[in-house]
């Protein structure tokens, strides 16, 4: 090998210190990219817990982020000049302890904060009882719509029966021999609730799985043939938001939009009135 010319011995150190500030461009543009708020407007109770813990996560991975990025630029900046590698820098022991360390305490930051602040938001999502003056919807996804059955003022679901589906005429299949079902409000792709009241939705699929997503509610749930799985929230904020399919179910799965419309209570026992006077 040749040996380097005397003059060109600060190139290396240059190149590095180059390197360097690459690394650590690319952690401080990546945090700024990062630190914006990137949540639709949030209408529902729980959400507020869904959101503190996606913020949780992405301050503290944005912080060792950055930490990582500054530290291997500094190492490049002061390695960067060296003519060879030398001998490893710490004993194996410290090497052993520093990496178990780290290992927790990322382990205790990550994990420890997802469970800290996530579970209390399971348990109000998934785990708590429904008050009794709760709206109890059911949705039935299919390819590509959303049906949606309100029990009307008996608080009863008529029957339905398979057999008796018609996508045209009867796409849930109700059976009007039930009188149960005389007074079943039925909507497509549009669901209309109360503000501040808890809602209830009982989800079914025709077909194949669908997934209900309301952005702002921070509420998705798969629909599963042969399941009917139930989310519980409390809108807290009225107006007219967007109700999305969040799997791909077909060839127009983008057709399965729907309008998720929250209104006074006054507001929605009229809808609820006006709806049950001209479905049926
Ligand atoms: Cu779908």
């Amino acid at each position: 090998m040749n040996k380097p010319e005397p003059n060109a011995r600060r190139s290396p150190a240059f190149e590095a210190a180059l390197v360097a500030l690459l690394f650590v461009t690319a952690g401080v543009g990546g945090v700024a990219y990062g630190a914006r708020s990137w949540m639709p407007e949030l209408a529902s109770r729980h959400g507020a817990g869904i959101d503190a813990m996606l913020h949780y996560l992405l301050v503290t991975v944005g912080a060792l982020f950055l930490a990582g990025h500054l530290v291997l630029g500094y190492f490049i900046w002061r390695g960067g000049g060296r003519r060879q590698i030398g001998l490893r820098m710490a004993s194996h022991k410290t090497e052993l302890v520093l990496s178990i360390a780290l290992g927790l305490g990322m382990l205790l930051i990550a994990e420890g904060g997802v469970i800290a602040i996530g579970m209390p938001v399971w348990t109000e999502y998934f785990g708590a009882t429904p008050p009794s003056d709760a709206v109890t919807i059911e949705v039935t996804a299919q390819q590509f719509a959303w049906n949606v059955r309100y029990p009307g003022p008996d608080g009863k679901f008529g029957r339905t029966d398979p057999r008796l589906m018609d996508d045209a005429l009867n796409p849930l299949g109700r059976d009007r021999s039930d009188p149960a079902g005389a007074d079943d409000v039925i909507t497509t792709n549009e669901i209309t609730v109360p503000v501040g009241r808890t809602v209830r939705v009982q989800l079914r699929s025709k077909d194949v799985i669908h997934s209900f997503f309301l952005p702002n509610f921070r509420v998705k749930q798969d629909a599963v043939p042969g399941m009917t799985p139930e989310v519980v929230f409390v809108p807290t904020r009225e107006g007219e938001f967007e109700l999305a399919c969040a799997q791909l179910c077909g060839l127009a799965h983008y057709r399965m939009r729907g309008f998720f419309n929250v209104v006074s209570p006054p507001q929605f026992d009229e809808w609820l009135r006006k709806q049950a006077a001209t479905a049926n």
